[in-house]
Parts: C-alpha cells; structure tokens; sequence
C-alpha cells in the first residue's frame, strides 16, 4: 500500500458503528490498518482525531480524520467509485438507504445498547426489542430484492 492512500480505522470489535465500516472497506477491498481502541483507556491518537465526540471509529485517510460512521460510509463510497457502490445512483432509491441506515443507527443500536446496559426484567424486555426491530428491518429489505 503506498503512502500516498494510507488508511487506518481506529475501532474496536464488538462495536457495531465500528464493523460497520470495517465491513464497507472490505466490501470495496481497500485495505486498510486497524487500531483497535481501549474504550476505557482511549488514544492519545483518537483524542487527537475526534476532539468532539472521542469516539470511535475514526478512519484516517492519508493523515485526515474523518469521525461518525455514516459520514465515513458516504467518504469511503465518494472517494473509491469501484463497485460495489454502497448507495445507489438514483436519488429516490438513495433516500430509502439512508432512511434505514439511520433506522439501525436510532432504533436498533440504541435497543442494543440497552441490552448490554441492563439485566433481568428489563433486559428481557430490550432483548424482546430488539428481536421486534429486527423484523421490522427485515421488512424494510425486502423493496431491496
Ligand atoms: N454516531 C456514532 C456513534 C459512535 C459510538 O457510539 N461509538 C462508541 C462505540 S460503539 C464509542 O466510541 N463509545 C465510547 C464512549 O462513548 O466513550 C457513529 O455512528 O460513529
């Protein structure tokens, strides 16, 4: 890999946000560097390139950071044009994938989230949720096939 289109994605394995963008790099076969991050125990270097949120992923691209997983998707398809492409061309269908990109991103991870972040009743509960949202998405798929 030259210089000249360094990539490195600052993540960490269990998060989705993270694999996410893992998946799309691969998906494109660019390859690329991982940092995995100690969430409890950040880098100075994700300090440094996500001053706002310190949060990963982070992916740096020839040296440039670029924070928040969507906005990377969106980098990563503008800046390698090979396919797969990951948002359709046309406007409308493109509208559609962004509507359920941010469905998982609000519904589905936040639910996630909780089932990590409760137990017993209430974590039943967010895993019943979860399983609801996940149908839900299935549904939405299936204008995609
Ligand atoms: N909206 C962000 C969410 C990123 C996010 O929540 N990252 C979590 C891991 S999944 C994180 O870095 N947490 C560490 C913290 O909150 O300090 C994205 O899509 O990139």
């Amino acid at each position: 890999m030259g210089e000249e289109n360094k990539v490195i994605l600052h993540g960490m394995w269990a998060s989705p946000s993270s694999k996410r963008v893992e998946l799309a790099l691969k998906l494109k076969g660019i390859p690329f560097e991982f940092v995995e991050e100690d969430l409890l125990n950040k880098s100075p270097q994700l300090l440094q390139f996500n001053p706002v949120y310190k949060k990963i992923p982070v992916l740096v691209h020839n040296g440039k950071p670029i924070s928040e997983s969507l906005v990377i998707l969106e980098y990563i398809d503008e800046t390698w044009k090979n396919n797969p492409c990951l948002l359709p061309k046309d406007p409308y269908k493109r509208a559609k994938v962004r509507f359920w990109t941010s469905y998982v991103q609000e519904q589905l991870f936040e639910t996630m989230f909780k089932v990590v972040k409760t137990d017993g009743e209430a974590q039943e509960k967010a895993i019943t949720e979860v399983f609801e949202k996940l149908q839900v998405l299935e549904e939405g798929m299936k204008e995609f096939f």
